[in-house]
């Protein structure tokens, strides 16, 4: 039911300061900048052959990658699964040990439909299940 990775969100001070390394070294794709409130993060999507890059900038101060990038520094987020049926996936998980930070997806960048689990609960990574 998954059928890809979907994108890599890796988190960053700032989109403009990173962005010349994907595109003009690694001569990735820049696809769209966009700004996402729920979230409090503008992001960056970078296409790589099937799968993305998100570039993950914080807009406020309670923002959660602005938390992740004081304790850690600029680097990989989250891994993030793509389906064509969130709903489905994440009831599969509930009662498996893991710890699902939203149970009934909500709308997340790029219009998508977004599931986080917790990094506690899958090996220090966070995951995110996605669907168009
Ligand atoms: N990857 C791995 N570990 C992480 C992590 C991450 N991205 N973020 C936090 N942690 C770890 C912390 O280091 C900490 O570990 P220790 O206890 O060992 O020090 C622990 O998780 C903290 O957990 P917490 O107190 O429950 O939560 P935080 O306030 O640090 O927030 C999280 C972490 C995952 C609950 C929060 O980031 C979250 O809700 N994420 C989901 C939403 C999100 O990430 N949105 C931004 C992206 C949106 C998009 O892609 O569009």
């Amino acid at each position: 039911m998954i059928s890809k990775i979907d994108h890599i969100g890796i988190a960053v001070n700032s989109i403009d300061e990173q962005l010349s390394y994907y595109r003009d070294i690694l001569g990735l794709e820049v696809e769209k900048i966009e700004s996402v409130p729920s979230q409090s993060v503008k992001v960056c999507f970078i296409k790589a052959g099937d799968t993305h890059i998100e570039l993950l900038e914080p807009t406020s101060d309670d923002s959660t990658i602005k938390k992740f990038l004081e304790k850690n520094g600029p680097g990989v987020h989250h891994i993030a699964y793509a389906t064509d049926d969130i709903v489905k996936v994440v009831s599969d998980m509930k009662g498996k040990d893991l710890k699902l930070l939203n149970e009934t997806p909500k709308q997340g960048a790029g219009g998508k439909l977004i599931c986080f689990v917790h990094p506690k609960s899958t090996f220090g990574v966070l995951t995110e299940i996605c669907q168009d």
